[in-house]
């Protein structure tokens, strides 16, 4: 059996590796390849990788991507496969063009992690308007053959300084895609609602080591950690504080993630949402409905610029966990739930390429029908399309948590069920053993192994006698207690299969997909939080306290047969990190004794509102 895997994945690594060849040999073939040091207004120079098409007979737009993560390989004659955003696009023919931003890779100056916008610059201060401006107009006066209009696209990083070009206002940038793009690290990436993504704590090795000059190769170095298994190596080095044994003073990422636990002005001025406004190129934002890394970008990159700007501004969420829809894979999974064939290159076609094209070759001429939002729903497993997110035919509908662990609509105010949460056995978030350089798998994985311990409680509806769809966020309204003065709160909505549920052949072999708990959405509140992210609160022991928390939007009908459940936990280990449950400060400079076993209560007047599409 071990052979037979290992003859699927050498197969499947010999086909990727064929694809890319090909597309690589398709690039060398039909474009020429420059490489640019462009000056930005305080005179530090960006490398600037330029793709042109080398049919000179017509003229293209420009479709710029601005990177942390490098424009290699780099060298005039070093080709790549995945020059644009899609291999549609390069076959149509367009100037593509990769920017390392300041501070990063063969660029000039010094990196700051999600630099913040300054409005109203004054002289030569910079920031990555500004450079995205300085960009784009040197791009349009110096390349030959370019159509004067320009467009940003990225994924993830790359989606942020996408979001970001918005600000430049250069009036050759016509149209922009930002794609599972970053707008806050408080609630992107390494922070959820002020809990600290534990599971990226090696990505922090990325973004922490500054370089003094351009460079090609890679100035930082990963951790070199003694095991694989990620749950045990945390849960041994305890504390936050001992991972300094990793990471010294010249992290300097690290060392602002700890000494900024709350959502202070440090991270709120990196923060990209509160200035967008009054937006006037074409924005169409990308997500993916099971991204572990920015999930909360997209949505409310999309929500803003719909309150504060009349642009054309649409929003497409599918079945995706971060980046899919950029690859080629025929079958769409995710871990173990496999939800349709052909899912990105069908977005890569009908969308990607459309809309750029649309307002980049088109001048926005014509029409074009793509719905406000295109939505994948993820349990009947087909695209929605919506005259407005969330649909407007959506209705609030309020579930409680009661007795004999049933999800009904009807309160019970006297209920109340307790749990000891221990953080030296915390609920692992994931039964996989690995070491993740981010989480990923997770957000629709099977969650009966976290049913089936003390410390995780379970509220369900019977099976569903009609289909029943979510179509926006959830609000949790929790009614909870502590015998201790800090804890998270976990909230888990999960879609329980019948038990004659088929299996995929992505089903890992152990698991059955008959009564599978497909994980379908979830987020944590760090209960210090839950008046104010900048003023954390302890917890009052033993006093029932309110804690709200928003889980971000789904599109997922729950078939007649499948159940709605409910699971509350208080930690989710290592994804997050543990709570020391005695209110510290700041847990980053905790003590192993500040740690501390607590029961926790949660009340059945605790109220999960969903947004069900009648
Ligand atoms: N948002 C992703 C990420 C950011 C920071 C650390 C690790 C991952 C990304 O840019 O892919």
């Amino acid at each position: 059996m071990k052979n037979l895997k290992r003859c699927i994945v050498l197969m499947l690594l010999f086909v990727v590796c064929s694809i890319q060849a090909q597309t690589e040999d398709y690039v060398r073939a039909h474009y020429d390849k420059k490489e640019v040091m462009i000056e930005m207004r305080d005179g530090v120079s960006l490398h600037t990788t330029i793709y042109s098409p080398k049919d000179k007979t017509q003229e293209y737009p420009i479709l710029m991507m601005r990177t942390p993560y490098s424009c290699a390989p780099y060298g005039e004659d070093n080709f790549k496969g995945r020059i644009g955003p899609n291999q549609f696009m390069v076959e149509e023919g367009n100037i593509f063009v990769q920017q390392d931003v300041r501070g990063r890779w063969n660029s000039e100056g010094v990196y700051d992690n999600m630099r913040a916008y300054i409005p109203n610059k004054k002289g030569k201060q910079v920031d990555e308007a500004s450079d995205t401006y300085d960009t784009i107009d040197w791009l349009v006066k110096n390349i030959a053959n370019n159509n004067g209009n320009v467009g940003t696209w990225g994924i993830s990083y790359p989606g942020f300084y996408a979001t970001y070009s918005l600000l430049s206002e250069h009036p050759a940038l016509k149209a922009v895609s930002p794609q599972a793009c970053i707008s806050d690290f408080f609630f992107d990436d390494f922070h959820h609602n002020g809990a600290f993504l534990e599971s990226y704590w090696r990505a922090i090795s990325l973004f922490g080591y500054m370089k003094d000059k351009p460079v090609t190769k890679p100035w930082y170095a990963f951790p070199d950690l003694p095991s694989e298994d990620q749950y045990q190596f945390f849960l041994d080095e305890g504390p936050l504080t001992n991972l300094d044994a990793y990471y010294k003073e010249d992290n300097v990422f690290w060392q602002q993630i700890k000494d900024h636990p709350n959502y202070d002005e440090f991270w709120r001025s990196r923060g990209i949402i509160q200035h967008l406004k009054d937006i006037k190129p074409a924005v169409m934002v990308v997500g993916g409905l099971f991204d572990a890394e920015d999930l909360y970008g997209p949505f409310n990159t999309y929500r803003k610029i719909e309150e504060t700007s009349d642009n054309y501004n649409i929003l497409v969420y599918g079945p995706w966990s971060h980046g899919d829809w950029a690859r080629s894979s025929e079958r769409q999974a995710i871990g173990n739930v496999y939800f349709g064939d052909h899912l990105s290159r069908d977005f890569q076609k009908d969308y990607e390429t459309k809309f750029f094209n649309h307002f980049l070759k088109n001048n926005g001429k014509g029409d074009i029908d793509f719905p406000e939002a295109s939505m994948y729903d993820s349990g009947s497993r087909e695209w929605d399309s919506y005259a407005q997110w969330p649909p407007k035919a959506a209705e609030t509908k309020t579930f409680y948590l009661v007795e004999n662990q049933m999800l009904t609509e009807t309160a019970s105010a006297d209920y109340a069920t307790t749990f000891v949460s221990d953080p030296s056995k915390p609920v692992p978030y994931s039964e996989d053993i690995k070491m993740v350089f981010t989480p990923r798998k997770y957000m629709t994985d099977d969650q009966r192994f976290a049913a089936r311990r003390p410390d995780v409680l379970v509220y369900e509806t019977e099976a569903l006698n009609e289909d029943m769809t979510l179509s926006g966020e959830i609000l949790a309204k929790l009614q909870v207690a502590t015998t201790g003065t800090a804890a998270d709160w976990v909230v888990k909505v999960i879609d329980v299969y019948p038990p004659d549920a088929e299996d995929y052949p992505e089903t890992q072999k152990y698991l059955k997909m008959g009564n599978y708990h497909m994980m379908v959405r979830s987020e944590v509140m760090r209960g210090r939080f839950r008046e104010s992210f900048s003023e954390p609160k302890a917890f009052e022991a033993n006093k029932k306290t309110e804690v709200d928390l928003t889980l971000q939007g789904v599109n997922h009908t729950f078939l007649k047969g499948h159940k709605l459940q409910i699971q509350i936990q208080s930690t989710w280990f290592p994804l997050i990190d543990r709570n020391p449950q005695t209110f510290v400060p700041n847990i980053y400079k905790a003590k192993a004794e500040d740690f501390t076993k607590q029961t926790h209560t949660v009340f059945g007047d605790s109220e999960i509102q969903f947004s069900v599409l009648k």
